[in-house]
């Protein structure tokens, strides 16, 4: 049944779960699990790699029904099917939506506009691989003849976060002898500070930018070009320190780098969908061809289970609708995501931009407002570090924040018992959260009349628990297609554009108008509200 053009809080589904939302608001986590000894046990979906508990929710066997029945109203496995078809579902930029197509297997085949594209990505797959090998090889060569040492990444956004994250999470797979640098930030501290102890003719540029016009890359890949000339003295060492990925052959080579050295993507391809394309070519410099291969694998084994798995065992399926559960029904605002693995430092950066950009929207499809709540904030920090700070309000403060927890079965860097008790924490704080701790159990272990209050927590936190059995570049990908799967989920049912991106342009065109007005020697006539107006002269006196 097609009904996605009813509004949302039209469908028949939704009108039933706020009806039962009324009705279960106040289950507490510890009567559903007494009055259901399997739950535990029931409440749980693999694939993947990735075995989802997401047994400690807020939810009944009629909530979870009611949530499937609205992802059928709201049409999402056609959607979906829309999605892997190449159907333009990026309505608002007028766009194919295809990051599913840069993991499809050689021997695949994706027909989009009377055009195959899966031998197209295969064909900078390989490309991307010759170069990596060539460069962890030692055969390209520098302009003074001595091998690369050093590849520093310079790209923001969707051209940043994605490598940046893959660099981290993989690095007990990287080459060690090769040193791996990110920047990003237009502050020149981020560019100084990245290449302050390297030598020029051992490091490699790889200029990542779709558009090759955004303003923050440019300036770092001037100073950059700046830096490598100066060092070596000779403008023909361009050729040998810079690489670029884009998707705009012409302004690369107005930037000066050979097209010969740039490696290619589509318009079908997001930002913050782009860590598996060419985009990815530092994690394919670090970590290998083979690893990016089993990445790759990883990303299509989860594609392929969002695709064919019925709804009710769907893992991104599940996390979408329960993302949706608590921002529309419960009023949650925000997800945390706590990895218990160092390595994952950054996933939690990563998922900001992919969650936040991707849901962070008002008006539908069809540019109706909605009148309910969509994408969440996202955040987190590795676990344990996390419950040492910020994790008491979860535990006792007025907020619900329903937190994923990302655990493994055995570390990749053993260490006496460091790893039983970095997972009993995982366990523990699931527990706690959902749980808590009754007033009468704080009274019998003796506590103070005055403190029982302080020390009560009421529990019915809810959380997900994400195991896999070890981080290795198939797990990453899976883990992250899970994610992407989800924002989908969750855009569809709120009927939004999850794939474009308008809210960023305001700021950037304001910034251009402004820019002239800080670098003016003369003191410029300044037309904005007074706030802006005053904060300008204050900064140019500061600047002096
Ligand atoms: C991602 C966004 C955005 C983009 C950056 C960099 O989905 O579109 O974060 O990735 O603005 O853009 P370029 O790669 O074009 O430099």
């Amino acid at each position: 049944m097609a009904m996605a053009t009813t509004p949302l809080t039209e469908r028949p589904a939704y009108a039933a779960l706020a009806e039962h939302f009324a009705r279960i608001e106040g289950e507490h986590l510890r009567t559903l699990f007494e009055s259901d000894a399997t739950r535990g046990e029931r409440m749980v979906a693999e694939a993947a790699g990735l075995y989802l508990d997401y047994s400690k929710n807020r939810v009944t066997d009629e909530t979870l029904s009611l949530l499937f029945e609205l992802a059928r109203q709201s049409d999402l496995e056609r959607r979906r099917d829309m999605m892997f078809a190449g159907d333009r579902i990026n309505v608002s930029e007028d766009r194919s939506v295809l990051h599913v197509a840069l993991r499809m297997p050689e021997d695949a085949s994706l027909v989009v506009g009377g055009v195959d594209i899966v031998p197209q990505v295969h064909q900078v797959l390989g490309r991307m691989a010759a170069f990596a090998d060539r460069v962890r090889s030692g055969e390209w060569k520098g302009h003074t003849g001595k091998p690369v040492r050093n590849v520093v990444n310079i790209g923001i956004g969707g051209s940043d976060l994605g490598p940046v994250m893959a660099y981290e999470a993989l690095r007990y797979y990287a080459r060690r002898d090769l040193t791996f640098r990110f920047v990003s930030n237009v502050d020149s501290t981020d560019f100084v500070e990245a290449t302050r102890d390297l030598a020029a003719e051992e490091t490699l540029f790889i200029i990542s930018s779709k558009t090759f016009s955004t303003l923050e890359t440019l300036t770092n890949a001037t100073s950059a070009r700046d830096w490598v000339v100066g060092e070596l003295g000779d403008e023909s060492a361009i050729a040998k320190h810079f690489v670029a990925v884009s998707t705009n052959d012409e302004r690369v080579s107005e930037f000066g780098i050979d097209t010969a050295n740039m490696f290619g993507f589509w318009d079908w391809v997001g930002g913050r969908y782009s860590m598996d394309s060419a985009i990815g070519l530092s994690t394919m410099v670090a970590v290998g061809p083979e690893h990016f291969k089993d990445l790759l694998a990883g990303f299509h084994a989860m594609d392929e289970h969002f695709r064919t798995a019925p709804l009710e065992q769907n893992l991104p399926v599940i996390m979408g609708l329960l993302a949706v559960w608590y921002a529309d029904f419960f009023g949650a605002q925000t997800v945390g995501v706590m990895p218990y693995d160092q390595y994952l430092k950054r996933f939690p950066a990563y998922l900001q931009q992919l969650t936040m950009e991707s849901n962070g929207k008002h008006v539908t499809l069809d540019g109706t407002a909605v009148d309910y709540q969509t994408g969440s904030v996202y955040w987190g920090e590795p676990g344990t570090n996390g419950q040492h700070s910020f994790y008491q309000l979860i535990h006792q403060g007025t907020k619900l924040i329903p937190v994923d927890l990302i655990g493994f079965g055995r570390s990749l860097n053993p260490l006496r018992d460091h790893h039983e008790i970095l997972s009993s924490n995982v366990f523990a704080q699931a527990q706690a959260l959902a749980f808590g701790k009754t007033e009468d159990e704080v009274r019998a272990e003796g506590t103070p009349e005055a403190v029982v209050p302080h020390r009560v927590m009421q529990g019915n936190r809810p959380t997900n628990v994400l195991l896999a059995e070890v981080l290795t570049p198939r797990l990453l990908g899976s883990l992250v297609a899970l994610y992407e799967h989800s924002v989908f989920t969750q855009g569809t049912i709120w009927g939004i554009d999850s794939f474009d991106q308008w809210g960023v342009e305001l700021g950037k065109v304001l910034a251009k108008a402004i820019i002239p007005e800080l670098e003016s020697t003369s003191e410029p006539a300044l037309a904005h509200d007074s706030s802006t107006n005053a904060l300008i002269r204050r900064y140019r006196a500061l600047k002096g």
